[in-house]
C-alpha cells in the first residue's frame, strides 16, 4: 500500500486526482460558516504557487507557514509542496527568540503568516539575513508593508503545473516542540506524508469521502497536519478547522460541520467532560463516529466517560513527529482495551527491547519501545542526532511499554518519567492515571522529587476540580485513594496544589518544568 511511483507530488495526490476523477464539487474544508470544494481548493493552490515562483522560490526552498488552524494554512502547505518547495508550519505561540532559531536552522527563503502573528516574526526576522519576503494573510486588520496573501492570489495565474518531485524529495519540514533543549527540524518525503494516510488512517479508521475530519491539534504539530490536512484530503473527505478551540466551539464544530472523526487530545477530552458534565447537551453530535487521541495517554477513565456521553470509541495512539503519525494504535473495528495503547500499525514493526543491552524482550516485561517502518527518523541538519536515534532502522521514541501477552502494546512512562524510589521502579503516569479516578482532580502531573534518604520520592501537582478545597484533609484522602489502588509504594509521598499545570503547545504537561522547581 506505501509503495509509490518514483516520482509523485503529494499535492497532485490530495488535491488534483479528486477533481480530475469528478469529485471536484466536494466540500473540502469546512471553517466557521463557509465551505471551500476540491475545485476551489485546486485554484487556490495553483494561485499560490504561482505567487510563491514569482517572488522566487525554488525547489528545496524552506518556506515557513505560520497561522492557527485557518484554511490559508493548508492552502500555503500544499502551494509550497507543489512547487517542490518545503513547507515548515509553525507553531502559533512560539516567541521571536524560537523562531529566530528556526528560521536561521532551516534558512528559511519566504515566510507566510496571518496578521496577529506578525509581530513577533518581524523581530525573529531581523535578527537572521536568510528570509528575502513576508506574506501577510490579512484577518484581523495589522497594518503592514509586505504583499498579501489575497492580492498574490487575486493577481496570480490559474494555471500551475506541479513541480516533477520524486517521492523520496522533501515535502514537510516540523519542528520537534521538544519539552527540553532547541528544537529540532524533522524533515518528510511526499511519500512519507502519504504513507501516514495509506497506513495508520486506512487501516485504522477507515475512512470515506464522506468522512468529516475536525478537532483542534494544531495543523504544526505532526499530529493535526496528519488528522486535518493529509488524511481527510487522501480520500476525498472534509477538513473542519476551528481556529480558537474550546469545549464550546469544539462541539459547535461537531454539530455545523458534521464532524465524524474528531480529533483531539486528552487534556481536551477532559476539559469537554468537566464543561459539560452531563454530556453534550443542546449540541447535536449524532455526526460522530470515532475520536482520536495522541499526544499524552489517554485515561482509560476518560474513555468511559466519552464512551458513555458520546457514544464513540477513543483511538489512543502514539506516533512522534519525527516518524510523522502514529505507529501504536488500535483500529476502529477492534474490541478496544482502553489500557493498551493497541497493536502496531500495518506496515510497522514495534518491538520492546533491554534499554541496558539493546537485547528483544519478552512479552510481559518492560522495556524501552523500539519502531520501524515506511517513516523514519531524519533530522535536518544534525549529524550527531542523526545517528544517535538511529540503529540498523530502528527509532526509539523514548518511552517504556511492555507488549503483553496478546499482542497489545501498554503504555508505562516516558523514559525520564520514571521513578526510581528506594529501589523501585514507579511509573508515573501510572500514579496519574489513579488520581485522575477521583472527582476532586482536574489534572494532575507526577514526577520524581529529589530525596536524600530514598534518592527520590513520589510527587503529585493537582489542579483540583471547581467546587472542592484543596486541603490536608484532601492530601491524606487521595494518598490512601493510591495506597488502596496501587502496590502502597506507588502513593504520592508529596501532594502540591496548583492554579495550573506548565503545558507545551500541543497539550503535553512539561514535566520538566516541575522537576526544575524541585532543584532550586
Ligand atoms: O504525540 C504523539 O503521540 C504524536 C502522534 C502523532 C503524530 C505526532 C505525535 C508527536
Amino acid at each position: 500500500e506505501t509503495d509509490y511511483p518514483s516520482h509523485i507530488n503529494v499535492a497532485e495526490e490530495l488535491v488534483d486526482r479528486h477533481v480530475e476523477e469528478g469529485r471536484g464539487d466536494n466540500a473540502a474544508i469546512r471553517f466557521r460558516d463557509r465551505e471551500t470544494t476540491y475545485s476551489e481548493l485546486q485554484e487556490k493552490v495553483d494561485r499560490f504557487g504561482n505567487a510563491l515562483r514569482d517572488l522566487g522560490v525554488e525547489p528545496g526552498d524552506r518556506v515557513l507557514v505560520r497561522f492557527p488552524n485557518r484554511p490559508e494554512a493548508v492552502v500555503s502547505c500544499l502551494a509550497v509542496q507543489k512547487i517542490g518547495a518545503i513547507p515548515q508550519p509553525s507553531m502559533k505561540l512560539l516567541r521571536a527568540k524560537e523562531l529566530t532559531h528556526i528560521l536561521d536552522d532551516a534558512k528559511i527563503k519566504v515566510a507566510i503568516v496571518y496578521d496577529d502573528l506578525l509581530d513577533e516574526l518581524e523581530d525573529a526576522v531581523d535578527a537572521v539575513d536568510c528570509v528575502e519576503e513576508i506574506v501577510v494573510a490579512d484577518d484581523v486588520g495589522v497594518e503592514h508593508d509586505h504583499p498579501s496573501y489575497e492580492s498574490l492570489i487575486d493577481d496570480a495565474s490559474d494555471d500551475l503545473e506541479a513541480h516533477d518531485t520524486e517521492a523520496t524529495d522533501l515535502g514537510l519540514m516540523l519542528y520537534t516542540s521538544g519539552t527540553t533543549g532547541r528544537p529540532k527540524g524533522a524533515v518528510h518525503s511526499h511519500s512519507d506524508i502519504l504513507a501516514t494516510a495509506d497506513g495508520y488512517a486506512r487501516y485504522c479508521l477507515e475512512p470515506t469521502a464522506d468522512d468529516v475530519f475536525g478537532g483542534n491539534p494544531p495543523l504544526p504539530f505532526a499530529y493535526g497536519y496528519g488528522d486535518l490536512v493529509t488524511f481527510p484530503l487522501r480520500f476525498g473527505a472534509t477538513i473542519s478547522l476551528v481556529q480558537d478551540a474550546s469545549p464550546e466551539t469544539l462541539l459547535e464544530a461537531v454539530e455545523d460541520h458534521g464532524i465524524t472523526v474528531f480529533c483531539s487530545v486528552p487534556t481536551a477530552y477532559n476539559q469537554i467532560l468537566s464543561k459539560f458534565p452531563e454530556g453534550h447537551e443542546e449540541y447535536d453530535v449524532s455526526s460522530l463516529r470515532v475520536g482520536l487521541s495522541a499526544g499524552e495517554p489517554l485515561a482509560p477513565h476518560t474513555f468511559d466517560e466519552i464512551n458513555e456521553k458520546y457514544g464513540i470509541d477513543i483511538l489512543d495512539g502514539i506516533g512522534t513527529t519525527e516518524m510523522l503519525h502514529i505507529f501504536i494504535s488500535h483500529r476502529h473495528t477492534d474490541d478496544i482495551d482502553a489500557s493498551a495503547t493497541g497493536f502496531a500499525v500495518p506496515g510497522y514493526e514495534a518491538k520492546i527491547v533491554d534499554p541496558e543491552t539493546g537485547d528483544e524482550l519478552e512479552r510481559g516485561r518492560s522495556g524501552q519501545l523500539a519502531v520501524r517502518g515506511p517513516t523514519g527518523i531524519t533530522y535536518w541538519n544534525r549529524p550527531e542526532k542523526q545517528s544517535e536515534a538511529v540503529e540498523n532502522g530502528w527509532s526509539f521514541p523514548g518511552d517504556i511499554f511492555v507488549q503483553r501477552e496478546d499482542g497489545r502494546f501498554e503504555y508505562q512512562s516516558r523514559e525520564d518519567d520514571l521513578i526510581i524510589s528506594s529501589g523501585y521502579n514507579i511509573p508515573g503516569p501510572e500514579v496519574e492515571m489513579v488520581l485522575e479516578e477521583r472527582e476532586e482532580v482536574q489534572e494532575v502531573a507526577v514526577i520524581g522529587a529529589p530525596n536524600e534518604e530514598r534518592g527520590e520520592i513520589v510527587k503529585a501537582y493537582i489542579v483540583v476540580e471547581e467546587g472542592h478545597e484543596a486541603n490536608e484533609e484532601l492530601v491524606t484522602e487521595l494518598q490512601n485513594h493510591v495506597k488502596n489502588t496501587l502496590a502502597p509504594y506507588k502513593y504520592p509521598r508529596e501532594i502540591q496544589f496548583i492554579d495550573e499545570l506548565p503545558r507545551t503547545e500541543t497539550g503535553k504537561i512539561q514535566r520538566t518544568k516541575l522537576r526544575d522547581r524541585e532543584q532550586v
